[in-house]
Protein backbone atom coordinates (compact mmCIF):
# COMPACT_ATOMS: atom_id res chain seq x y z
CA UNK A 1 0.00 0.00 0.00
CA UNK A 2 1.05 3.52 -0.71
CA UNK A 3 1.91 5.72 2.27
CA UNK A 4 -1.52 7.65 2.49
CA UNK A 5 -1.22 11.44 2.04
CA UNK A 6 -4.72 12.78 2.26
CA UNK A 7 -6.80 11.51 5.26
CA UNK A 8 -10.14 12.06 6.49
CA UNK A 9 -9.87 13.15 10.22
CA UNK A 10 -13.68 12.60 11.70
CA UNK A 11 -13.97 14.01 15.57
CA UNK A 12 -11.62 17.09 14.25
CA UNK A 13 -13.38 20.07 16.84
CA UNK A 14 -12.72 17.46 19.71
CA UNK A 15 -10.27 17.69 22.15
CA UNK A 16 -7.99 14.58 20.14
CA UNK A 17 -9.51 15.50 17.14
CA UNK A 18 -7.41 19.65 17.79
CA UNK A 19 -4.38 17.97 19.24
CA UNK A 20 -3.94 16.06 16.11
CA UNK A 21 -4.92 19.06 13.48
CA UNK A 22 -1.79 20.62 15.22
CA UNK A 23 0.66 17.45 15.39
CA UNK A 24 0.11 15.28 11.92
CA UNK A 25 0.54 17.64 9.46
CA UNK A 26 4.04 17.63 10.23
CA UNK A 27 4.29 13.56 8.86
CA UNK A 28 3.65 15.25 5.44
CA UNK A 29 -0.42 14.72 5.32
CA UNK A 30 -3.14 16.51 4.25
CA UNK A 31 -5.76 16.33 6.50
CA UNK A 32 -9.50 17.15 5.36
CA UNK A 33 -11.57 17.68 8.54
CA UNK A 34 -15.37 16.25 9.47
CA UNK A 35 -17.24 16.89 12.71
CA UNK A 36 -21.25 17.26 13.73
CA UNK A 37 -19.87 20.76 15.64
CA UNK A 38 -17.72 23.58 13.41
CA UNK A 39 -13.87 23.20 13.94
CA UNK A 40 -12.71 26.09 14.98
CA UNK A 41 -10.01 28.34 12.69
CA UNK A 42 -11.15 25.93 9.76
CA UNK A 43 -13.42 26.92 7.48
CA UNK A 44 -13.13 23.88 5.05
CA UNK A 45 -13.83 21.61 7.44
CA UNK A 46 -16.96 19.39 7.04
CA UNK A 47 -19.67 19.56 9.07
CA UNK A 48 -22.36 16.95 8.98
CA UNK A 49 -23.32 14.41 11.45
CA UNK A 50 -22.26 10.69 11.45
CA UNK A 51 -25.59 9.93 10.54
CA UNK A 52 -25.79 11.62 7.37
CA UNK A 53 -24.55 8.86 4.64
CA UNK A 54 -24.49 10.97 1.95
CA UNK A 55 -21.99 13.57 3.56
CA UNK A 56 -19.64 11.30 4.81
CA UNK A 57 -19.95 9.37 1.29
CA UNK A 58 -18.35 12.89 -0.23
CA UNK A 59 -16.32 13.30 2.65
CA UNK A 60 -13.95 10.09 1.95
CA UNK A 61 -13.76 10.33 -1.80
CA UNK A 62 -10.51 10.89 -2.82
CA UNK A 63 -9.05 10.30 0.46
CA UNK A 64 -5.67 7.60 1.48
CA UNK A 65 -7.29 6.63 4.97
CA UNK A 66 -9.62 7.55 7.82
CA UNK A 67 -8.58 8.64 11.35
CA UNK A 68 -12.14 7.93 13.21
CA UNK A 69 -12.33 9.63 16.11
CA UNK A 70 -16.08 10.88 16.06
CA UNK A 71 -18.74 9.76 18.36
CA UNK A 72 -19.58 10.23 21.84
CA UNK A 73 -16.38 9.69 24.34
CA UNK A 74 -18.11 8.84 27.51
CA UNK A 75 -20.95 6.94 28.74
CA UNK A 76 -24.63 8.21 27.18
CA UNK A 77 -27.88 6.87 27.09
CA UNK A 78 -28.06 3.43 24.92
CA UNK A 79 -29.80 4.98 22.32
CA UNK A 80 -27.42 8.35 21.97
CA UNK A 81 -24.48 6.07 21.69
CA UNK A 82 -26.31 3.60 19.09
CA UNK A 83 -27.09 6.36 17.07
CA UNK A 84 -23.18 8.07 16.85
CA UNK A 85 -21.13 5.44 17.70
CA UNK A 86 -22.66 1.85 16.55
CA UNK A 87 -24.54 3.34 13.36
CA UNK A 88 -22.41 6.08 12.59
CA UNK A 89 -19.49 3.92 12.54
CA UNK A 90 -21.09 1.40 10.58
CA UNK A 91 -21.91 4.13 7.56
CA UNK A 92 -18.25 4.87 7.93
CA UNK A 93 -17.39 2.18 7.35
CA UNK A 94 -19.71 1.93 4.34
CA UNK A 95 -18.72 4.73 2.66
CA UNK A 96 -15.01 3.67 2.80
CA UNK A 97 -16.18 1.07 0.72
CA UNK A 98 -18.47 2.08 -1.67
CA UNK A 99 -15.45 5.00 -2.05
CA UNK A 100 -12.70 2.58 -1.86
CA UNK A 101 -10.91 3.60 0.95
CA UNK A 102 -8.48 0.90 2.43
CA UNK A 103 -7.30 1.97 5.62
CA UNK A 104 -9.15 3.18 8.95
CA UNK A 105 -7.66 3.56 11.76
CA UNK A 106 -10.66 3.38 14.04
CA UNK A 107 -10.13 5.41 18.30
CA UNK A 108 -11.19 2.15 20.20
CA UNK A 109 -10.98 2.89 24.06
CA UNK A 110 -9.52 1.27 27.35
CA UNK A 111 -13.48 0.91 28.09
CA UNK A 112 -13.41 -2.02 26.12
CA UNK A 113 -11.62 -3.85 28.93
CA UNK A 114 -12.87 -1.63 31.48
CA UNK A 115 -14.49 -4.25 33.47
CA UNK A 116 -10.87 -6.29 33.93
CA UNK A 117 -9.38 -5.81 37.33
CA UNK A 118 -6.27 -3.26 37.77
CA UNK A 119 -3.17 -4.98 37.51
CA UNK A 120 -1.22 -4.65 40.60
CA UNK A 121 2.82 -4.04 40.55
CA UNK A 122 3.95 -7.23 39.89
CA UNK A 123 1.26 -8.69 37.79
CA UNK A 124 2.49 -9.16 33.85
CA UNK A 125 0.87 -6.35 31.64
CA UNK A 126 -2.58 -7.26 29.98
CA UNK A 127 -2.18 -8.64 26.55
CA UNK A 128 -4.60 -7.80 23.47
CA UNK A 129 -5.89 -10.90 23.64
CA UNK A 130 -7.88 -9.74 27.22
CA UNK A 131 -11.41 -10.80 26.94
CA UNK A 132 -13.18 -8.08 26.29
CA UNK A 133 -15.07 -7.28 29.60
CA UNK A 134 -16.73 -3.78 28.75
CA UNK A 135 -17.41 -1.14 31.60
CA UNK A 136 -20.34 0.92 29.55
CA UNK A 137 -22.82 1.19 26.45
CA UNK A 138 -19.95 3.50 25.61
CA UNK A 139 -17.24 0.95 26.28
CA UNK A 140 -19.51 -1.60 24.44
CA UNK A 141 -19.65 0.77 21.37
CA UNK A 142 -15.94 0.57 21.18
CA UNK A 143 -15.87 -3.37 21.06
CA UNK A 144 -18.69 -3.52 18.03
CA UNK A 145 -16.17 -1.36 16.35
CA UNK A 146 -13.55 -3.17 16.32
CA UNK A 147 -15.61 -6.15 15.17
CA UNK A 148 -17.49 -4.11 12.40
CA UNK A 149 -13.74 -3.69 11.54
CA UNK A 150 -12.72 -7.23 11.63
CA UNK A 151 -15.92 -7.79 9.52
CA UNK A 152 -14.85 -5.36 6.96
CA UNK A 153 -11.07 -6.54 6.71
CA UNK A 154 -12.41 -10.53 6.34
CA UNK A 155 -15.26 -9.33 3.78
CA UNK A 156 -14.25 -6.60 2.11
CA UNK A 157 -10.72 -5.90 2.45
CA UNK A 158 -10.66 -2.78 4.47
CA UNK A 159 -7.97 -2.70 6.67
CA UNK A 160 -8.28 -1.21 10.38
CA UNK A 161 -5.77 -0.25 13.04
CA UNK A 162 -8.19 -0.39 16.29
CA UNK A 163 -6.01 1.83 18.78
CA UNK A 164 -7.70 1.18 22.47
CA UNK A 165 -7.14 4.42 23.37
CA UNK A 166 -6.04 5.36 27.28
CA UNK A 167 -6.06 8.69 27.85
CA UNK A 168 -4.94 11.03 25.98
CA UNK A 169 -4.49 14.89 26.97
CA UNK A 170 -2.07 17.03 27.67
CA UNK A 171 -1.22 15.77 30.75
CA UNK A 172 -2.11 12.90 32.94
CA UNK A 173 -4.80 14.23 35.71
CA UNK A 174 -4.98 11.35 37.90
CA UNK A 175 -3.26 8.38 39.50
CA UNK A 176 -4.77 5.83 37.45
CA UNK A 177 -3.75 7.90 33.90
CA UNK A 178 0.03 8.03 35.45
CA UNK A 179 -0.64 4.08 33.59
CA UNK A 180 -2.94 5.01 30.70
CA UNK A 181 -1.19 8.00 29.89
CA UNK A 182 -0.67 8.96 26.19
CA UNK A 183 1.25 11.68 25.46
CA UNK A 184 -0.51 14.07 22.39
CA UNK A 185 3.28 13.57 20.77
CA UNK A 186 3.37 9.63 20.83
CA UNK A 187 -0.61 9.93 19.84
CA UNK A 188 0.61 11.41 16.61
CA UNK A 189 3.19 9.02 16.52
CA UNK A 190 0.99 5.66 17.06
CA UNK A 191 -1.68 6.96 14.58
CA UNK A 192 1.34 7.75 11.48
CA UNK A 193 2.57 4.11 12.70
CA UNK A 194 -0.76 3.11 12.01
CA UNK A 195 -1.02 4.90 8.83
CA UNK A 196 1.93 3.64 7.36
CA UNK A 197 2.58 0.28 8.40
CA UNK A 198 2.49 -2.26 5.69
CA UNK A 199 -0.27 -5.53 6.04
CA UNK A 200 -2.02 -4.71 9.14
CA UNK A 201 -5.57 -6.26 8.36
CA UNK A 202 -7.44 -5.56 11.29
CA UNK A 203 -4.80 -5.46 14.15
CA UNK A 204 -5.82 -3.94 17.89
CA UNK A 205 -3.34 -2.31 20.07
CA UNK A 206 -2.94 -0.63 23.02
CA UNK A 207 -2.73 3.28 22.94
CA UNK A 208 0.03 4.39 25.42
CA UNK A 209 3.06 5.98 25.76
CA UNK A 210 6.08 4.27 27.76
CA UNK A 211 4.49 4.92 30.59
CA UNK A 212 6.35 3.37 33.80
CA UNK A 213 3.67 2.24 35.60
CA UNK A 214 1.50 0.44 32.54
CA UNK A 215 -0.87 -1.66 32.94
CA UNK A 216 -1.20 -3.16 29.13
CA UNK A 217 1.49 -4.72 26.93
CA UNK A 218 2.20 -2.78 23.43
CA UNK A 219 4.09 -5.27 21.55
CA UNK A 220 1.16 -5.07 18.85
CA UNK A 221 1.75 -1.35 18.81
CA UNK A 222 5.51 -1.72 18.49
CA UNK A 223 5.21 -3.72 16.00
CA UNK A 224 3.53 -1.54 13.88
CA UNK A 225 6.68 0.41 14.02
CA UNK A 226 5.38 2.80 17.06
CA UNK A 227 8.56 4.09 19.05
CA UNK A 228 6.97 6.12 22.28
CA UNK A 229 9.32 8.72 23.45
CA UNK A 230 7.25 9.45 26.76
CA UNK A 231 6.14 8.21 30.14
CA UNK A 232 4.10 9.63 33.07
CA UNK A 233 6.30 9.33 35.78
CA UNK A 234 7.45 12.54 35.88
CA UNK A 235 3.93 13.57 36.79
CA UNK A 236 3.59 10.95 39.50
CA UNK A 237 5.07 12.66 42.59
CA UNK A 238 2.58 16.04 42.45
CA UNK A 239 -0.27 13.55 41.20
CA UNK A 240 0.18 11.14 44.28
CA UNK A 241 0.69 14.17 47.08
CA UNK A 242 -2.65 15.93 45.60
CA UNK A 243 -4.74 12.21 45.27
CA UNK A 244 -3.00 9.74 47.16
CA UNK A 245 -1.60 6.13 45.70
CA UNK A 246 -4.65 3.97 44.04
CA UNK A 247 -6.72 2.56 47.34
CA UNK A 248 -7.76 -1.39 46.13
CA UNK A 249 -10.77 -0.52 48.95
CA UNK A 250 -11.68 1.97 46.75
CA UNK A 251 -14.57 0.46 44.10
CA UNK A 252 -12.97 2.99 41.86
CA UNK A 253 -9.87 1.93 41.65
CA UNK A 254 -10.33 -1.75 41.51
CA UNK A 255 -10.77 -1.99 37.60
CA UNK A 256 -8.97 -0.64 34.57
CA UNK A 257 -12.03 1.11 33.38
CA UNK A 258 -11.92 3.57 36.94
CA UNK A 259 -15.21 5.28 37.54
CA UNK A 260 -16.75 3.89 34.34
CA UNK A 261 -17.39 0.73 36.07
CA UNK A 262 -19.21 2.07 39.08
CA UNK A 263 -21.15 5.26 37.66
CA UNK A 264 -24.92 4.33 37.56
CA UNK A 265 -26.12 3.23 34.64
CA UNK A 266 -27.95 5.81 31.86
CA UNK A 267 -30.57 4.21 31.42
CA UNK A 268 -32.08 3.90 27.37
CA UNK A 269 -33.41 7.44 26.96
P1 LIG B 1 -14.46 14.50 22.15
O1 LIG B 1 -15.78 14.24 22.76
O2 LIG B 1 -13.68 15.69 22.61
O3 LIG B 1 -14.60 14.60 20.57
C1 LIG B 1 -15.49 13.81 19.83
C2 LIG B 1 -15.92 14.61 18.62
O4 LIG B 1 -16.83 13.82 17.86
C3 LIG B 1 -16.64 15.92 18.98
O5 LIG B 1 -16.02 17.02 18.34
C4 LIG B 1 -18.05 15.71 18.51
O6 LIG B 1 -18.67 16.90 18.01
C5 LIG B 1 -17.86 14.68 17.41
N1 LIG B 1 -19.09 13.90 17.22
C6 LIG B 1 -19.85 13.30 18.18
N2 LIG B 1 -20.92 12.73 17.63
C7 LIG B 1 -20.85 12.96 16.29
C8 LIG B 1 -21.67 12.61 15.20
N3 LIG B 1 -22.80 11.93 15.38
N4 LIG B 1 -21.30 13.01 13.97
C9 LIG B 1 -20.14 13.72 13.79
N5 LIG B 1 -19.32 14.10 14.80
C10 LIG B 1 -19.67 13.70 16.03
O7 LIG B 1 -13.59 13.18 22.37
P2 LIG B 1 -12.03 13.00 22.26
O8 LIG B 1 -11.46 12.96 23.62
O9 LIG B 1 -11.49 13.94 21.27
O10 LIG B 1 -11.94 11.52 21.69
C11 LIG B 1 -11.92 11.26 20.30
C12 LIG B 1 -12.21 9.78 20.06
O11 LIG B 1 -11.24 8.99 20.73
C13 LIG B 1 -13.56 9.33 20.58
O12 LIG B 1 -14.09 8.38 19.68
C14 LIG B 1 -13.24 8.69 21.90
O13 LIG B 1 -14.20 7.71 22.23
C15 LIG B 1 -11.88 8.10 21.63
N6 LIG B 1 -11.09 7.97 22.82
C16 LIG B 1 -10.54 9.09 23.40
C17 LIG B 1 -9.77 8.98 24.53
C18 LIG B 1 -9.08 10.16 25.11
O14 LIG B 1 -8.33 9.99 26.06
N7 LIG B 1 -9.25 11.38 24.61
C19 LIG B 1 -9.58 7.68 25.20
C20 LIG B 1 -10.20 6.57 24.51
C21 LIG B 1 -10.91 6.73 23.37
C1 LIG C 1 -12.13 7.32 27.15
O1 LIG C 1 -12.48 6.41 26.42
C2 LIG C 1 -12.70 8.68 27.06
O2 LIG C 1 -13.06 9.02 25.73
C3 LIG C 1 -11.77 9.75 27.60
O3 LIG C 1 -12.49 10.97 27.73
C4 LIG C 1 -11.21 9.33 28.95
O4 LIG C 1 -12.24 9.22 29.88
C5 LIG C 1 -10.50 7.99 28.81
O5 LIG C 1 -11.31 7.02 28.20
C6 LIG C 1 -10.03 7.44 30.16
O6 LIG C 1 -10.37 6.30 30.49
O7 LIG C 1 -9.29 8.16 30.83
Amino acid sequence: MPAPRTVLLTGAAGGLGTLMRGLLPSYGYELRLFDVAPVEGEPDAITADLGDREALRAAVRGTDAVIHLAGISLEASFDRILRANIEGTYNLYEAAREEGVRRIVFASSNHVIGHTPRPVPGDPPLPVGTTRRPDTFYGLSKSFGEDLAQLYWDKHGIETVSVRIGSCFAEPTSVRMLSLWLSPADGARLFHAALTAEDVGHTVVYGSSDNTRLWWDLTTARALGYEPRDDSEGYAAGLIAEQGELDPANPDHAHLGGHFVTDPPIWPR
